[in-house]
């Protein structure tokens, strides 16, 4: 029996591991640092990746997912690019019995059996973070304090997180308001189209900026140069992410703080992939610590950054 068991054994370690992986898109430097991540670590661990970009679109994404059903993978990981309309195609996978990593964002279902672990951030803590730092730069300064906010992609579990979660703080000060906060697709072209059009409409008002990630905080700087006033010193920036860019901004004093969101996932999910395949029980959730920088930290660290 020993030898029959040790046998299994080395083929199932031997078994080449097959992963089909559906990311949502390539909107932001974010999103490319984490796609870099996960390919060159699928390499590194050995890992077949079948790796198919969703452009921002669901319908895509269940196209893909489909196709790694016909292809039988092993394992199904989905960045998706909205957290609602997941439970169908969900239970197809579930029917075709492959086990499914959500990595990144989140996704809405009722059902927790249909994925086997969520690994990425925790964005309603970014929101938090965001928000505790504009209580702490307005904190002698009378309001009333204008806020616009760009947000990323509608029903995206970052928007939607950040979001509440930068409410949650600001709350306190009732003299903080939010002017206007609209969608701006977490892209820098569509970020410098949408503080356009709120410098336009609230001209003067405005004294902070808090945008969703980085990329759209760069376009937002060009618009708010294009009118003649100052990022980082006429209007306050916060931002989400951590690019190389977004550090250079803040060298330059053009963005005041930026809450970390970690995109290199890779690692992290290639393990994922190789526990459920052995067998293991993984936790619901997966997080990775994350922080929050500020101009200080940035002259120290704009050349360390890896993406
Ligand atoms: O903040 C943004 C990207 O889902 C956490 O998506 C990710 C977000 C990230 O486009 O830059």
């Amino acid at each position: 029996v020993g030898i029959v068991d040790s046998n299994i054994e080395s083929i199932q370690s031997t078994r080449q591991i097959t992963l089909g992986y559906s990311q949502l898109g390539s909107e932001s430097d974010w999103r490319r640092a984490n796609t870099a991540s996960v390919i060159e670590s699928a390499k590194e661990a050995g890992i077949t990746l079948l790796f198919e970009n969703a452009e921002q679109s669901q319908e895509k994404q269940f196209e893909a997912i489909r196709s790694f059903i016909q292809q039988k993978v092993d394992v199904i990981a989905i960045s998706p690019v909205v957290q609602s309309g997941w439970e169908p195609i969900l239970l197809e996978v579930k029917q075709a019995g492959i086990p499914v990593i959500i990595s990144d964002r989140s996704v809405n279902v009722s059902d927790s059996s249909l994925y086997v672990t969520f690994i990425g951030s925790d964005f309603y803590d970014e929101g938090r973070k965001a928000g505790k730092y504009l209580l702490d730069k307005m904190k002698d300064k009378p309001g009333p304090i204008g806020i616009v906010e760009l947000q990323g992609t509608i029903d995206s579990s970052p928007t939607v997180d950040r979001k509440n979660g930068f409410r949650e703080i600001i709350a306190s000060r009732s003299d903080l308001k939010i002017l206007k906060s609209r969608p701006a697709n977490f892209t820098l072209e569509e970020g410098k189209r949408v503080m356009e059009s709120f410098l336009e409409e609230q001209n003067n008002d405005i004294d902070v900026l808090f945008s969703h990630n980085d990329d759209m905080a760069l376009g937002a700087i060009e618009a708010i140069e294009q009118v003649g006033l100052r990022p980082g010193i006429d209007i306050v920036i916060i931002s989400v992410d951590g690019t190389r860019k977004s550090f250079e901004m803040m060298v330059e004093g053009k963005i005041n703080a930026v809450v970390e969101c970690n995109p290199l996932l890779g690692m992290n999910l290639m393990q994922a992939v190789k526990e459920i395949m052995g067998g293991k029980n993984l936790p619901k959730r997966i997080v990775l610590p994350e922080s929050i920088y500020t101009q200080a930290v940035a002259e120290r660290e704009v050349n360390n950054r890896k993406y």
